[in-house]
């Protein structure tokens, strides 16, 4: 089979932890490296997570790069951001500690010279706020053409889980995601709220994970466990019972299977100066704004064959290197 070239920007995170999990695991990926982010947790948080993560599933020969600790430009209003700090994504993942370091190389340097040396085309898929990703775009333009497809997990046409109208990647990184939007990538695929709430990982989906008796399925587990707690805690239209959105793993389920979304070209942009509508994915579905789609904007997700895909990647043993 041929394998797929995938690196992950992550901001680990407890979904961002089954998207890796996935990533590492399934043999249609071939996992390059990941690079973290500031985003859900600080940069050294999400780089401890990743690293404890990978080898608490056998795979710690997968490259973590650090990357950028700070968005491109801090979020100027305030107005309505959700409280969510601690609720949905543990500092620390509850698996063991890794004694593993990231790599020397700062994370967006890796990017761009993987970029530039690989002879293959290799799919970006960053599950965290745009900042290492528009960085790297910014300083070498000519990655691009080494980029078969980006699937980000962000942005939303429907309701926010940042504020009221933004989605939390976009929203902590605006700036950052109109570069990536901007930036001509010839296949941008966004798996926004509106795909990833098709999806729900529940108690009874854990239960089974653990009987399992995988790596891989022992920590899915575990993490998730706190998610769904965090998404019962939470008020308001986000909040569901006894199951999470695992958002971040549809990126990866979607790398494996596309069939796992449908998307509808879009023109999308990213507002940046509304105090109410600060990181608002506008979605121009019906080419209102007279620009060129520049999104394949996932409305929905096939929760079935989400977790057909899922489940292969925890019943599988952990390949060997
Ligand atoms: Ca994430």
């Amino acid at each position: 089979m041929m394998r797929r070239p995938v690196i992950l920007d992550v901001d680990t995170g407890n979904d961002d932890a089954v998207a890796i999990t996935m990533a590492a695991t399934h043999p249609a990926i071939e996992l390059l490296g990941c690079t973290t982010v500031a985003g859900n947790l600080s940069l050294e948080e999400a780089t401890d997570n990743t690293l404890r993560v990978l080898n608490a599933i056998g795979r710690s020969d997968i490259e973590v790069h650090a990357g950028l600790s700070r968005p491109f430009a801090p979020t100027p209003y305030a107005y309505g951001a959700n409280e969510v700090d601690g609720v949905f994504h543990q500092n620390t993942l509850p698996v063991g500690v890794s004694g593993l370091q990231p790599r020397s190389w700062h994370g967006v340097e890796w990017l761009i010279e993987t970029l530039r040396q690989t002879t293959r085309q290799v799919t970006l898929i960053p599950v965290a706020p745009l900042t290492n990703i528009a960085a790297a775009i910014t300083v070498a333009p000519d990655i691009l053409d080494s980029i078969d497809e980006v699937v980000l997990m962000g942005g939303s046409s429907t309701f926010g889980n940042r504020t009221l109208s933004a989605e939390f990647n976009i929203y902590t990184d605006a700036v950052a995601a109109n570069v990536v939007l901007n930036a001509g990538i010839k296949r941008l695929t966004m798996a926004a709220l509106d795909a990833t709430h098709d999806v729900l990982v529940s108690r009874e989906d854990l239960h089974r994970y653990r009987t399992l008796g995988t790596l891989a399925g022992d920590l899915v587990s575990a993490v998730t466990e706190y998610y769904i707690d965090g998404y019962e805690a939470s008020a308001g239209p986000i909040g569901t019972a006894s199951s999470a959105p695992p958002h971040d793993a549809l990126c990866v389920a979607y790398a494996i299977d596309p069939k796992v979304i449908d998307t509808t070209d879009a023109f999308v942009e990213v507002d940046t100066v509304s105090p109410y509508n600060y990181g608002r994915t506008a979605v121009d579905f019906h080419g209102n704004r007279g620009e060129p789609a520049n999104v394949r904007f996932a409305k929905h997700a096939d929760s079935a064959l989400f977790h057909r895909i899922l489940d292969e990647c925890l019943r599988g043993e952990c390949r060997a290197v």
